[in-house]
């Protein structure tokens, strides 16, 4: 009998990712790191996770390092999506053939062993995700994540969280217990409709004050915007909502904070965005070579190329 390769369906209404990105016209600095981008599959190679939420578009690591060349980065972090669980192979397929210019985050179960993870240390694993959006994930235990957390951070790498900003009381005492360095998705995904001094992004703000640990990827405008990308809005104005957010975290702790592109863009519902454009926003919550430079370079290169 002839096994043939299983096939994936995509999520109906999943969109592709934008083929054909503009050039950026924000020339970005020499050894400029893309901090948070994915690979998916290819799915006849790494299929994904049987308890995943989502099945996307294949999106691989040739096509993510082409991305990186066109838009003028250097070096990527590839962090694990969920809907590979936590079978790392394809990120980590991915740090191996990139000439040593890719670094990876993993997700892990407590049932992974010693000798795995020096495996996916040696290929360039630097840390572990931590995911609490109940869209994408299902609950796994404290005190897995604790004893994970415990044993990563003897290898020196850090934890990755991702959470949706009503649930960050109710996780802080969690978070503030971890041992290592901490670095939050997606400037911990604030209401961009209200106010930057409002209760709400205060706390955020206290969250990274208060614990020097705390790093912020200052990432994603086109999934927290509301009032939405270039097309809708003219160029200069896009994404204009998330603006004062993420050029509050940059300006207030311009050493702990990171950028990516996040192709290739899991999950969004209304637009796909060009990621030449979400290159030329840099500059708008970046605002000086200076806190550009910390921004893409010196910052990813202290957490995930410390040597
Ligand atoms: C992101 C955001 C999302 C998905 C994932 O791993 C993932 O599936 O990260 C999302 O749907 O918000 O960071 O890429």
């Amino acid at each position: 009998m002839k096994v043939t390769a299983m096939e994936f369906q995509k999520t109906p209404g999943w969109l592709d990712w934008y083929a054909g990105p503009s050039k950026p016209r924000f020339k970005l600095p020499a050894g400029a790191v893309d901090a948070h981008c994915h690979v998916f599959g290819p799915s006849a190679e790494f299929q994904y996770a049987p308890e995943r939420k989502y099945t996307p578009c294949d999106a691989s690591k040739q096509q993510l390092y082409a991305l990186r060349d066109h838009l003028g980065f250097y070096r990527n972090v590839v962090v694990q999506a969920t809907c590979h669980g936590a079978d790392n192979r394809a990120m980590v397929d991915a740090l191996l053939h990139s000439g040593g210019k890719a670094r990876g985050v993993a997700t892990l179960k407590r049932s992974v062993c010693d000798a795995e993870l020096d495996a996916m240390h040696a290929a360039g694993v630097r840390g572990v995700r931590f995911n609490f959006v109940k869209r994408l994930v299902d609950f796994t235990p404290r005190e897995e994540l604790i004893e994970i957390a415990g044993r990563i951070g003897k290898l020196g790498w850090h934890v990755v969280i991702y959470f949706e900003a009503v649930d960050l009381p109710e996780l802080w005492d969690f978070f503030t217990s971890l041992p290592t360095a901490i670095v939050v998705d997606h400037m911990g995904t604030p209401d961009v409709s209200m106010p930057v001094d409002g209760p709400g992004f205060e706390l955020f703000m206290k969250f990274m004050r208060d614990h020097a640990n705390v790093w912020s990827k200052v990432s994603c405008p086109e999934r927290l915007s509301k009032s939405g990308p270039p097309a809708l809005n003219g160029e200069q104005n896009a994404y204009r909502d998330v603006i004062p957010f993420a050029r509050r975290i940059v300006e207030t702790f311009p050493d702990r904070v990171l950028w990516g592109t996040d192709w290739p863009h899991p999950n969004l519902k209304n637009h796909m965005p060009d990621d030449g454009l979400l290159v030329d926003f840099i500059p708008h919550i970046a605002t000086t070579t200076e806190l550009q430079r910390r921004l893409l370079v010196d910052n990813p290169m202290r957490l995930y190329w410390p040597e």
